[in-house]
């Protein structure tokens, strides 16, 4: 991607990015009430500085197939309330143990565990509040009954907490590489997945093109855990915003472990590339997605 070329999908990033959080303002709860500590825990988790990546991976999707409508609205938030709230407890001191994440305090340094625990449960719940109001959007759109299928499949059990009970069962234990597969798949996979497969049926794909753009999720979420990999081992904690050496830290097998820095990258930008075929063979003239997945390749955060 050339220098200027590449200007251009970081300027774009950034306006979709504050589209983004306007939307997530718009749905967050209005901190007021006897619950209102809840509330603004639940604010602060939500509206750190992060990418905002699924939610615009579900949107770029959403326009791929056509979709024009304000349908995708309330599944855009409720996708970032998930990953939210799956940070919130990621942090935990049960599991990662993390004070800093997307450059702040994380949740449960600033409101307590309890009040972490508690903002995690409530974001989540709050996801599916809001996902339902696609139903006030657009009430004849058969879409919204699978697309809450997906959302909630890929979160839970056969999804990301799926993965997520598997990393913490063996973290500090030795992993087979299926294993690990599973993890990635799961883990950081299922929620990509979900973004992009939400933004397809909600637009009114047709059954092969929404599996084709399943497969391009699944690389895209690999390529996405691998690189995180690596910045945990040569980033720049300050870039990222939060400290790095966590997985030797937490004796964490990874795919570096497994296949060393170098080949960690060579295979980022082939998944990378796989994933930007399909996304371009849909794109038209709008090329962002695919641009996008390709910039991702060299994040640094
Ligand atoms: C607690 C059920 C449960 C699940 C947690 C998301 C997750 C599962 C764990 C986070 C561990 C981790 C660092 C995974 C790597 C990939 C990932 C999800 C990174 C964070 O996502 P970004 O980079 O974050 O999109 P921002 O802050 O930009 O939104």
């Amino acid at each position: 991607m050339s220098k200027d070329k590449g200007m251009d999908v970081r300027k774009a990033l950034e306006e979709r990015i504050e589209e983004v959080n306007t939307l997530l303002m718009e749905y967050l709860p209005k901190e007021e009430g006897f619950q209102k500590n809840l509330l603004c825990a639940m604010n602060y988790s939500c509206m750190g500085p992060g990418k905002r990546l699924r939610p615009i991976f579900m949107n770029e999707t959403y326009k791929l197939f056509g979709g024009k409508g304000r349908v995708i609205r309330p599944f855009m938030a409720a996708i970032e309330m998930i990953h939210s709230y799956s940070l919130v407890h990621d942090d935990l001191p049960a599991m990662d143990n993390d004070e800093y994440r997307r450059g702040r305090k994380t949740t449960h340094v600033v409101y307590g565990e309890a009040g972490a625990i508690l903002a995690g449960d409530a974001l989540l719940n709050y996801a599916y509040e809001t996902a339902l109001k696609a139903f006030d959007e657009e009430p004849d759109n058969k879409g919204i009954v699978r697309a809450l299928k997906v959302l909630s499949e890929k979160t839970g059990i056969y999804g990301m907490t799926g993965g997520q009970s598997v990393d913490v069962e063996l973290t500090g234990q030795p992993l087979n590489r299926e294993t690990l597969d599973f993890i990635y798949a799961l883990k950081t996979g299922a929620l990509i997945e979900a973004s992009m497969t939400v933004g397809a049926i909600l637009a009114g794909a047709g059954e092969a093109d929404i599996d084709r753009i399943g497969k391009g999720a699944k690389a895209v979420g690999l390529a996405f855990q691998i690189q995180d990999d690596i910045l945990d081992v040569i980033g720049d904690a300050k870039v990222i915003g939060k400290p790095t050496l966590s997985d030797e830290k937490n004796d964490k097998t990874t795919y570096v472990t497994f296949e060393g820095i170098e080949k960690a990258k060579t295979d980022v930008a082939r998944l990378s590339e796989e994933a930007a075929d399909i996304f371009a063979s849909y794109s038209g003239k709008d090329t962002f997605l695919k641009d996008l997945v390709l910039m991702l390749i060299n994040r640094e955060k």
